[in-house]
Order: C-alpha cells, then structure tokens, then sequence
C-alpha cells in the first residue's frame, strides 16, 4: 500500500475480488433473503388522507366501476342518442391507408421493444423494492406515503432505508431472490440505453416514411371518433369492419401515438429527474414534475401503464383475429395460417429463456456485469455529467422533516470511534494521506478554523428516497489545497471508522479530485445548524452532491489520495461498490 499505510489493516486483510464473489453468492443470496421480507399483494396499500387502504380495495373499487361502465356504455349504445353519435362519428378507419404490411422496421423494432421493457419493467421492480414507498413530497416522511408494498416503519427504533428493503421472487425482479438495487440497475441501465437506441432508430425510419401517418393525429375529429370507439368497446362490441391491425381506428391510432410519443419519453424524463447531478444542477428539471419523488411516482404509474396497455393490446389483438394479426406484426401479411402465432411463441419462449439465463448471470458473473455496466453506461454518465458541478440550494423552510438514515452498521463497534465518542471527540484527527506533499492530521478545531460553509441541499439515495437538509463544514477543494496532491493523485478514498456489513471491512468509498474540487462538496461536522448527530455522521462526514447518497460516507476516520481507486480493497471504488456492485460513479 502507499506509503506504508494499510487501509484494511484494523479490519483484517482486504478481501480479494473471488472471496467477494463467493461470499455474495453463498452467504448474502441465502442470508439476507430471510431477513428481508417478500413482496405480498396484500401487503400493498395506499394512503387517502390519512388512512391506508389495501390495494385490493381499489382493485374491487376498479371492478366495480368498470361494470358500471359497460353497463352505462350498453345503454347508451342501445338509446337514440348513442346511435345519432356513433353513427356521426365513425369509429373506423382514420388512419390514411399505406401500403399492406407492416414494414420491416416496425416489425423488428416492436419485438426488440417488447424484449427490452421486459427487462427494464422486471429489474426496475427490483430498484423499487430497494425502497418500496411512494411518495408526493421530496421529503420522504414515513407515513407520508401515498403507496407502500410494505408494513408502516416501526416508530420506536431507528429504522434505516436499508432494513426497510423487501425481495421480490425472480418470476417478478431481475434478478430477484434479495435486495440488490446494485446488480438491478446495470440491468436497468443497460436496457436504458438499448430502449433508447430502438428508440432513436425507429423514430429516424418512422418520421422518413409515410407510416407516421398512421400514428400522427392530424385532425381534432379524431377525438369524437375514439369516444365513439371507447362507447363501442365498452359496450362490449368490436367496431364493424375492424380488421385488426391494417387499419387502425381512432382509438387503437391515439393509443399507439400516446404509448409512443408520451410514454416512452416520460418514462425516459422522469427517470433522469432522479439524477443527483442533473436535480440539483439545474433545479427547473426536476420542477417540471414537480418535484423529484414525483418523478419517480410518474415513473412508476408510467410502468403501470405500460402493463395496462400490454394486457389491453394482447386482449385485442386476440379478439379482432390472433392469427392474422401475429401474421402482420411478424411476417407482413395478414393470412390465416398459424406461421406468426409459431414466431410469437418462439419469441415469448427466447424471452423467457433469456430472463432465466439472466437471473442466473446475474449471481455467476456479477462483476462482469458490473463491468460491461461501468464500459457503457458510466461512459453514458461522463458524457452527460462530468461538466456538471452541483449548485442548487435550497431555503430553510425547504429542510426535510424527516432524512431517512441510512448504513449497514453504525460505528459503536469500533473501539477507537467509542473511545473519541466517550471524550467527545476532543482526541479527533482526521488523517489525509497518500499521494499528497503535506500530509496532515488535523483535529475538528483545526478543521474549523480552515473554514466554513453552509450549504441546503438535496440528498439523493440509490434507493430511491431523498431528502433536504442544511450541510456546514469545510469546502473540500480547501483541503485539497492544504495538502497538494501530487500530480499522479486522481482519486480520494475516504475510510469510515463503521463497518461496511455484518462482518469484516469498513466502509470507504473514492471520489475524484474533480468532483471534490466541486463547490458543494463539503467535510459536513453540522447538520441542520447542529453539531453533526452520531446516527448521521459524526464527527465527519463527506457531501458530494452531484452523486448519489452511498458515497457521501459518514463517520469519516481517515483520507487517502491515491491513483486510481482499484488500487483497493477489491479494486471497484468502495464498499457497495466492492460488495453491493454497484457502479463507481452514480450521477443517476
Ligand atoms: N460509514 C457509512 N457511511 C455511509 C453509509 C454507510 O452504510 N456507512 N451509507 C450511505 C448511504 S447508502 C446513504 S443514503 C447516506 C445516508 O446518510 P444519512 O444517514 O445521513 O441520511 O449515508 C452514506 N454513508
Ligand atoms: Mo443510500
């Protein structure tokens, strides 16, 4: 190690990258599972006012007033006045007639499509049972929440997000089987940026051909025409001449366009509105929604509707006629044999054989995944964020009521954090070291008088929850300063005196110098105008807030200015990062 020092040495030798792997797979798949509870549907509820509901109510609520619905529907396409409508406003066709057949793009593009959401729909289930609380507030109070897939948090204990986790099976998460936010998000992430690609593809073929006729309302009449549409299915017919997928009635053509042109975006949208770096660089993008847990409530209800659309699709596509429709989406015609039904199957069946292969791959070659995740979508993050330095504040009346705290193990196992703690940290030294000039040990005092700022930000966990608070401690870049890093020193590790898990190494995690130099990225002693509380840090903790919560490490022991962070521990930048995988650098 640099300069004789050895970071792991008060916590037994660094574990290689195998023993990480072995010990995830063995000991974590099989341990935390039992102490994490399952997602149950009845475990579901929803919050009106100030009561929870079980969501069976709302699905018995939905039942109900669909019945009406078709009840209402029936009767009014049985009156006089509902036959004047619907014989004004003709269900079918809107859409210009094209050339038969499905081109080619829309073919491939849809079947990639449907691939991709599988994925993205299944792991982001997983990210969502990393915190399973929903939320209209940016605050994240508990009991706040406006929907919740677990149990109310225990009010007489400190309760961190992490315990607050549940699994899901791997029929539902990918990977499932525990909590892992970190394996879910390469899986996510990855996905991310296929969809888009598809994405991109098929709106350069869409908007040079005259298919985009066929999607592209023109017309306000259009809108009387799928209410006509809405009567005659709700009412339980099929709109007459309806054959199937050639032409598409007005409410089939506003359906596909509002999946297209504003799902898809907003799902795109609302995900980047949880980004730490872009939330709280520019504060209207998050706005836009409302605020960030909006964002990701949208997210969420975006997902929903895709699975409704998914279910109401497949429902349709079966009744106006299964075999020559399969044959359309899939082979360009519409004859009634079985060949695109056996391309459908065979599809459904590549599907599923590669979810099974990925849940499996998920827990073999871990790492590699982490690494093909770090070779695009951290080439993605540095793209869009490296220039990013954070600057949003907030006021003082925007502080959170409640900051959810966060960590494995608090630091009252470590003697030498007791020992400080019983002499209120008058014994403190921060020690920075490694490839600096000046090395220095400095005591809180020493700290304090190198400066001060203050700073009302917005934390962003990985997990999902968020949260105001007013940060004081010293500018980083002040730090830096002090010690001149050498020219070969590119990255800090930051080494916390709590232990990283159940057993074995500390936490740390790494910054670069780039992202310390940043205004916002503090030395925090005070929260909130106090002295920085024991359950959130004290004495130090780190505030870089362009990156998500995991690498603003608290209960700071010791800094080490190195080369590259895989110079240690199991080389992949920190902790989670070692032990959860996740990525090294999280702007999102
Ligand atoms: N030493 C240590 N620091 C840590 C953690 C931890 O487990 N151990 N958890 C991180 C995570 S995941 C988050 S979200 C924040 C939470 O900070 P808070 O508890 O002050 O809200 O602390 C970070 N710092
Ligand atoms: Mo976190």
């Amino acid at each position: 190690m640099a300069d004789g020092v050895d970071p792991g040495e008060d916590n037994g030798s660094p574990a290689s990258e195998a023993e990480l792997q072995d010990e995830f797979l063995h000991e974590k798949l099989l341990s935390e599972q039992g102490t994490h509870p399952r997602m149950r549907l009845t475990r579901v509820h929803v919050r009106l006012g100030r009561r929870f509901f079980s969501v069976w109510w709302l699905l018995g609520i939905a039942i109900t007033l669909a019945i009406a619905l078709v009840a209402a529907a029936k009767l009014y396409f049985a009156s006089g006045a509902g036959h004047q409508f619907l014989a004004r406003h003709a269900c079918i066709p809107l859409s210009p007639p094209v050339p038969a057949g499905m081109p080619a793009f829309v073919r491939w593009t849809h079947l990639l499509t449907f691939f991709l959401l599988v994925i993205i729909v299944r792991s982001g289930l997983q990210v969502l049972a990393d915190h399973p609380r929903l939320y209209t507030k940016v605050h994240c109070t508990p009991g706040r929440e406006w929907l919740r897939f677990r149990g109310p948090v225990p009010p007489d204990r400190v309760w961190t997000a992490k315990q607050d986790t549940i699994t899901l099976s791997p029929l539902v998460g990918l990977p499932g089987g525990r909590h892992t936010i970190g394996v879910a998000r390469h899986w996510h992430f990855i996905f991310d940026i296929l969809f888009v690609l598809t994405g991109i593809v098929y709106a350069a073929f869409l908007f040079s051909t005259p298919w985009l006729h066929r999607l592209l309302p023109t017309h306000a009449s259009i809108f009387p025409a799928a209410a006509s549409c809405a009567v005659t299915y709700l009412s339980l017919h099929l709109p007459r001449g309806a054959s199937g997928f050639f032409h598409y009635d007005a409410l089939q053509q506003l359906t596909y366009f509002s999946v297209i042109f504003i799902l898809a975006p907003l799902a795109i949208l609302t995900g980047l509105a949880m980004s730490p770096a872009l939330d709280n660089r520019f504060r209207w993008y998050a706005r836009l929604f409302g605020n960030r847990q909006i964002a990701r409530s949208i997210h969420f209800l975006v997902m929903v509707s895709f699975l409704a659309f998914f279910i109401g699709h497949m429902a349709l596509v079966a009744l106006t006629g299964l075999a020559p429709n399969l044959n359309d989406i899939t082979l360009a015609n519409n004859h009634n044999n079985l060949d695109g039904f056996a391309i459908w199957l065979l599809v459904i069946a590549l599907v599923i054989a590669f979810n099974v292969w990925a849940v499996r791959f998920s827990w073999t070659h871990t790492r590699v995944l982490q690494r093909v995740s770090n070779l695009t979508v951290g080439r993605v993050m540095d793209l869009l964020f490296d220039h990013t330095a954070p600057r949003v504040e907030y006021r003082r009346r925007d502080i959170s009521p409640y900051l959810w705290p966060n960590h494995a193990r608090l630091p009252d196992s470590s003697p030498e954090w007791c020992a400080l703690r019983d002499e209120d940290f008058r014994g403190y030294r921060l020690k920075v070291h490694g490839l600096v000039e000046n090395p220095v040990e400095l005591s809180l005092e020493q700290l304090q008088a190198m400066g001060k700022q203050q700073q009302i930000t917005l934390h962003h966990c990985i997990q999902g929850w968020s949260g105001i608070a007013e940060w004081g401690g010293l500018p980083f870049a002040e730090l830096i300063e002090r010690v001149r890093p050498k020219p070969e020193a590119q990255w800090v590790m930051f080494y916390s005196f709590a232990a990283g898990g159940e057993g074995g190494d500390r936490y740390y995690d790494s910054h670069s110098i780039h992202d310390l130099r940043h205004p916002q990225s503090l030395l925090a002693y005070e929260m909130n105008g106090e002295r920085l509380p024991i359950l959130h840090g004290r004495p130090l903790r780190l505030r870089v807030e362009n990156q998500l919560g995991f690498k603003h490490v608290k209960w700071i022991s010791e800094i080490e200015f190195v080369h590259h962070f895989s110079e240690r521990y199991a080389g992949q930048g920190g902790y989670n990062e070692d032990h959860e995988f996740f990525g090294y650098r999280d702007e999102i």
